[in-house]
């Protein structure tokens, strides 16, 4: 297979000026017409153009028969172009949108056409030049059958449309701002929508709408309130205003990702726009919102101001993240929402950063580009879009984003770009913060404090370091957000050391260590006794912090620092502590044990009612398993298992009076399902309590009851979820009454067969095997797919690593029968394998003997082939 290297990157031989593309649709056989208006830049003799899986029927320029002087490849078409300066290229190829199950290009579903160009696969609608800084105008008719089809968009605004013979009709559509092809759209089926106006900050009217299968029409209001709340709160905290006149979401059953930004007509996943109480949760609930938002958000970054190449990928999604992440926290909760980002980040970007896949945020290199779309090029990215915030503050970031748009609008740019625009607006050196676009894997910030109680002072050592480049790296600007405090919880106030005024900024009781070395000091004054220090609050930085602190002082810090990611930190930390120690206890044959330290801090979070019930919840919860695996070179899967879930169940145990007794008081509120802050925070403490309650066995019937008398998704799943771990006539009585009420909603469905891949059950790797079997499971539908397989490889610790390695058999054979369906999604199933070295030993050989079985593969896609060879090398 081909590698694409950035530094290989030349700018386009020739301008598109225009596109006039004319689709006429058939299930097995749609003929695309297509007309460019080109200008040859540079005098260049051959045009070289993308396509792929198209049938040709013929190429004219300036309306003479070329075909026959043109040569195709697999991947490429060459047409001769010397001495033409300016020229209209009129290329007419047909595809098979039916036989499409890769969902990229043109493709069905459900009945319906649509289309999925990002990254390249407008080159498998028509030949063209598919690359993002080829921008262009486009103008689209589309023609299709009036009964299948009674509703036919694409981007921009509908010029005109009529009946034709034969029962067929056709609309065209035209789009004023130039695009690049990835943003292309069509749309066409039988579906219905729902409407409504937003009026912008300049007093346009904007035409809303979302179109949905007819049997979905009642379950769109939430993505509509979603859609209109993006708008104002893009107008009001960036001055960014819409601007076309209509504004189209389309949803759809089958789909690779979460949803696409095409210009004027997102094409969405339904799973992040379909939702009523009855059917969705919580988090489905702020899913459908952030993903609303961040389609919409970028409009403007990724739209408007587009990538140069695909390396600049993080120019727009880690941007366009790091925007609807601050979007949630401005409609929910700041602090939930930043706890939350740090756990998926910790979760599932630092393990990938340490696995053979890493890679920086600006890749140098890819195979298949689909597979950079990664928590790294989007959550790092926005990790590192928010040290600028945190490095500008509110007004300088904001000031560097409307620069960036002044000098940008209408341009394909890179990250560069971006960085000046930052740097430029405040009058600031940024240079160096272009090394955490180089750099991959996850930075380690090691501090040791010392107090002088003679000086009064307290110095702050600290020093950075990527464990596999030893010390060859140059350093990283990091922004360290600090505080310090008495015993007794008051802030104390900041007097930085003279001399350290240009690396410490104070705000407030607050300062931010600007460490731009590999080790630095920073010093503070007039300290009167030896304080407790708040350290990377907010997680002011992407990096693993090594901080000794003591018992003592994490605790204080659970009970008052004012800053709720290191509260939360703090407790988690504790936890972590009396897990590692209770594994090493359990490795070298001692029994466990529950230390009073964690027990009194997390007693007292149970009992403080005066704490956020949401981030009560949180610091609740243990770390996760993965985040504890991750504090190990080679992971003890079962002892990690054994001692979370023993340490769970000495929690429920000591507890139970306080979580029934909160339980029961929080299950007597929200009798009518809101998707309203504190009822979210209610629902999300009262299904933690039941959690740990649930696993005491005479408890079990509180779940069932549960289950039985909830009216929304919410508590019903966290009731089942419950069960669902359970060896318990319980469990199949529910698991099966769920599956006779909703088998026919697909994403309520997709929630069943997710529970039971994730279960610890103790036959789990059984149930899986017969969940592929199940008629509802379709290997064409990615959530379907991603529903089972993908929880099984990420979440069912005891089914996937089975010590006989029957587990990834499994996962791996299913791997392959998929990836000749859908060779996108087959590639995300596969991760999990790449974290091979992370396991012991035997584990490794059966992973490693699983990735092999898969490379064997003769018709492995490149897709997979990428993944799965980086991982073996
Ligand atoms: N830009 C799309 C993702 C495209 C993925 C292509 N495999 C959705 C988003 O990030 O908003
Ligand atoms: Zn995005």
């Amino acid at each position: 297979p081909v590698v694409h290297h950035l530094k290989d990157y030349q700018t386009p031989q020739f301008d598109i000026v225009s596109v006039f593309l004319e689709f006429d649709l058939k299930p097995e056989n749609t003929n695309v017409t297509n007309v460019m208006q080109v200008k040859n830049l540079n005098h260049a003799s051959l045009m070289q153009l993308d396509g792929e899986d198209l049938e040709l029927k013929s190429i004219l320029i300036d309306g003479v028969d070329i075909t026959q002087k043109c040569e195709q490849t697999a991947e490429t078409l060459q047409i001769p172009t010397a001495g033409l300066d300016t020229f209209e290229l009129n290329i007419t190829t047909s595809v098979d949108p039916q036989g499409n199950t890769a969902l990229e290009g043109l493709y069905r579903t459900s009945g319906n056409y649509c289309t999925q160009c990002e990254a390249e696969g407008f080159r498998k609608i028509t030949y063209f030049l598919d690359r993002p800084d080829v921008l262009t105008l486009f103008t689209t008719k589309i023609i299709a059958d009036k009964a299948d089809n009674s509703v036919l968009l694409s981007n921009g605004n509908l010029i005109e449309s009529g009946e034709l013979e034969n029962n067929r009709h056709y609309a065209v559509w035209q789009d004023p701002f130039k695009k690049p092809c990835y943003l292309f759209a069509l749309v066409a089926g039988n579906l219905e929508c729902v409407q409504d106006t937003y009026r912008t900050l300049d007093n346009r009217d904007i035409d809303l709408r979302i179109y949905v299968e007819p049997k979905n029409i009642d379950k769109c209001d939430h993505a509509m309130a979603s859609l209109i709340k993006s708008m104002k709160w893009d107008e009001e905290r960036f001055g960014l205003i819409y601007d076309l006149d209509i504004y189209m979401i389309v949803a759809v059953d089958d789909f690779n990702m979460g949803a696409m930004e095409n210009k004027g007509l997102n094409v969405f996943n339904s799973k992040f726009v379909l939702a009523k109480p009855e059917t969705a949760t919580d988090v489905d609930y702020e899913g459908i919102e952030a993903v609303i938002g961040h389609e919409y958000f970028h409009n403007w970054t990724g739209n408007r101001v587009t990538c140069r190449d695909w390396f600049q990928l993080t120019l727009k999604e880690g941007l366009t993240v790091f925007r609807d992440q601050e979007f949630t926290a401005d409609m929910l909760s700041p602090a939930v929402k930043r706890i939350e980002d740090v756990k998926r980040l910790r979760s599932n970007q630092f393990p990938e950063d340490a696995g053979p896949m890493s890679h920086p945020i600006q890749p140098q290199s890819y195979i298949e580009m689909n597979n950079f779309y990664t928590m790294t090029v989007y959550e790092k990215g926005a990790e590192v879009v928010r040290l600028y915030h945190s490095l500008l503050g509110e007004d300088g970031f904001r000031k560097g984003m409307d620069l960036y748009f002044e000098r940008h609008d209408g341009q394909a740019v890179t990250v560069e770009d971006f960085r000046n625009a930052m740097a430029d607006a405040n009058n600031v050196d940024l240079v160096q913060m272009h090394q955490w676009y180089l750099q991959s894997g996850t930075p380690v910030l090691s501090v040791k404090t010392e107090y002088d109680s003679v000086t009064k002072k307290l110095i702050v050592n600290c020093s950075q370091n990527i464990p596999k480049l030893a010390d060859k790296f140059p350093p990283l600007l990091m922004p360290i957000k600090i505080a310090l405090y008495s015993d007794d919880g008051n802030i104390l106030p900041l007097h930085p050391y003279e001399g350290d005024m240009e690396k410490i900024v104070v705000k407030g009781h607050e300062a931010i260590l600007k460490l731009s070395h590999k080790s630095e000091s920073f010093v503070f004054e007039k300290i009167e006794v030896e304080p407790v220090v708040s350290l990377l609050r907010g997680f002011s930085a992407p990096v693993i912090l090594e901080y000794d602190q003591s018992n003592e002082d994490l605790a204080k810090l659970v009970t008052f620092d004012s800053d709720s990611f290191v509260r939360w930190e703090s407790i988690q930390t504790l936890a972590l502590k009396e897990i590692t120690r209770n594994i090493a206890q359990l490795e070298s044959g001692q029994a466990l044990e529950l230390s009073n330290e964690f027990t009194t801090a997390f007693e007292g979070v149970l009992k403080d009612s005066s704490l956020d019930n949401a981030l009560r919840a949180l610091a609740l919860t243990l770390p996760e398993m993965t985040y504890i695996g991750e504090q190990y070179q080679q992971v003890n899967v079962d002892a990690v298992y054994h001692v979370h879930r023993w340490l769970k169940i000495q929690l429920a145990t000591k507890y139970e009076g306080l979580f029934l007794e909160q339980y029961l008081q929080l299950n007597k509120l929200n009798e009518e399902y809101h998707y309203q802050k504190t009822d979210i925070a209610n629902r999300k403490l009262k299904n933690v309590c039941l959690q740990y309650l649930m696993l005491l066995p005479h408890q079990i019937k509180l779940g069932e009851q549960q289950f039985n008398h909830s009216q929304n998704m919410t508590d019903v799943l966290a009731a089942l979820d419950s069960l669902s771990h359970t060896d318990s006539l319980e469990r199949e009585a529910c698991l099966e009454s769920f599956y006779r009420k909703w088998k026919d909603d697909a994403l309520v469905l997709d929630k069943w067969f997710a529970l039971q891949a994730a279960s610890h059950h103790i036959h789990s790797l059984a149930h899986v095997k017969e969940l592929v079997k199940h008629p509802d499971f379709v290997y064409t539908n990615p959530n379907r797919v991603r529903s089972v397989l993908g929880v099984f490889g990420r979440l069912n610790m005891l089914g996937f690593h089975q010590p006989d390695g029957e587990g990834y058999h499994f996962l791996a054979e299913q791997i392959m029968k998929l990836d000749a369906i859908n060779p996108q999604v087959s590639a995300r199933i596969v991760a999990p394998f790449t974290h091979w070295q992370h396991f012991d030993g035997e584990r490794q050989t059966l992973m490693k003997k699983a990735l092999q079985s898969i490379l064997d593969n003769d018709n492995l896609s490149k897709d997979t082939y990428e993944i799965v060879s980086k991982s073996l090398s």
